[in-house]
């Protein structure tokens, strides 16, 4: 009875971390002035949360090819979600480094 119980809960364990796991959100990680991956594939509806993992060092993720102004920078330990709805290729730069590039990719 008690073998049972302790089978039991470990089911219920696993089945909550595979839960969680499929809700996780495509990341991309902003780091030594880099965004990783630089490339980055998703479905269309899903949105990616960008972490500002640096020391000291604030950033952003500027569309700027989409005509959208530049969003608020992303501190370091904070992070930005961005929701894609529509399929494509969307390049996008750091504002205040322009050689920090990124795209994300789109698809059905
Ligand atoms: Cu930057």
């Amino acid at each position: 009875m008690k073998r049972q119980s302790l089978l039991l809960i470990f089911i219920l364990s696993a089945f909550n971390l595979a839960t969680f796991a499929g809700t996780d959100k495509p990341q991309v990680i902003i780091k030594d002035f880099k965004f990783i991956p630089q490339q980055i594939t998703i479905k269309r509806g899903q949105k990616i949360n960008w972490l500002n993992q640096e020391k000291r060092q604030y950033h952003s993720v500027w569309f700027e090819a989409l005509g959208e102004e530049e969003p608020d920078y992303i501190f370091p330990d904070e992070s930005y979600d961005r929701e894609f709805k529509t399929t494509g290729t969307f390049p996008y730069r750091c504002g205040p480094h322009p050689r920090m590039t990124g795209t994300v990719i789109v698809t059905d």
